[in-house]
């Protein structure tokens, strides 16, 4: 008989009310649908639409509900910003459904989590303006987080990583870490985005500023990073937008057996380098199409 891998308490910390580490939750307030958003203000948003919430955990950025919508039980978890933090939400997420808190062992069958990122991103065609709605089909990660698991290069669509570095002639600093590309969950994408949403690559990146190509007081490494961006296509496809954290939510989760996509809002057209500052309302069109779909 094989024995079960056992996790002590250095590498899955477990808090004295029985509570995951850092989102404070435990394992019985998790849904099997889960809608991630960078704003912890966002979480009361999607919340408002509940039709009843069972709990309301605050800690650090980590806001999470859980409650119905239509008879559907969902949770919703801010991640903050950046693939840093999706490290700790999605492993967290992971050991609440697939771990015995009580034994501290994997449990016998997998529970399958969908997992949803409604977040604002950055345009980078002339056909995404502000308001857009872009679901990701593929994220390229720039954030390097993917880089420390086994598996890597299982889940990275490698042909696609080498096609976009012989595009942007990158080498040394500008290519360490190294890009990973990884598919969203096609039967999600299909549900989620049906025929209203512009479908296209995300880049997820380190930062705001520079690793998005703006140029504020530094210059930047390689001053015609969008332009090559914007050029690039692969399989008919195009890179449609910049955000911070799809590329972690799409990798992690086929690594650990879960269903994942992001849809954003385009809240700034760098081709067209305009911005809009005024999409909190407009979000919650977007978040009522994905709690219908999710
Ligand atoms: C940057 O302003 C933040 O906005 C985007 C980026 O991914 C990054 O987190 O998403 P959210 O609006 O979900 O935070
Ligand atoms: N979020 C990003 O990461 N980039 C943008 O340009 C807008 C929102």
């Amino acid at each position: 008989m094989q024995t079960k891998t056992y996790f002590p308490p250095s590498e899955l910390i477990i808090n004295e009310d029985g509570s995951v580490f850092h989102l404070h939750v435990r394992p019985e307030q998790l849904a099997d649908k889960v809608i991630l958003v960078g704003d912890p203000g966002r979480v009361n948003l999607v919340a408002s639409h509940f039709d009843t919430k069972e709990c309301d955990i605050q800690s650090r950025e980590f806001h999470t509900i859980t409650g119905t919508y239509q008879g559907k039980r969902i949770t919703v978890v801010s991640t903050g910003i950046g693939c840093d933090n999706i490290d700790i939400v999605l492993n967290e997420l992971d050991a609440l459904a697939n771990i015995d808190f009580g034994t501290r062992e994997e449990k016998d069958s997998l529970r399958q989590l969908e997992l949803v990122r409604i977040g604002t991103c950055g345009g980078l065609q002339p056909y995404t303006p502000a308001g857009t709605f872009v679901c990701s089909e593929i994220s390229i990660g720039f954030d390097g987080l993917l880089n420390f698991y086994e598996g890597r290069n299982a889940v990275s669509d490698l042909p696609l990583e080498r096609a976009l570095l012989n595009h942007l002639g990158w080498t040394g600093n500008l290519c360490s870490p190294t890009p990973y590309a990884v598919h969203a969950n096609h039967e999600l994408v299909e549900r989620i985005a049906r025929n209203d949403m512009v479908r296209g690559i995300t880049v997820a990146c380190g930062g705001f500023f520079g690793p998005q190509g703006r140029r504020l007081r530094i210059p930047l490494a390689d001053p015609r990073q969008n332009e090559k961006i914007e050029s690039f296509e692969y399989k008919g496809q195009h890179i449609t937008n910049y955000e911070m954290e799809s590329s972690a939510i799409a990798g992690l989760s086929l690594l650990l057996g879960h269903k994942a996509t992001t849809v954003c809002m385009v809240i700034a057209n760098r081709v067209k380098q305009e911005a809009n500052t005024g999409y909190k309302n407009q979000i919650d069109d977007l978040i009522r199409v994905v709690l219908e779909r999710i």
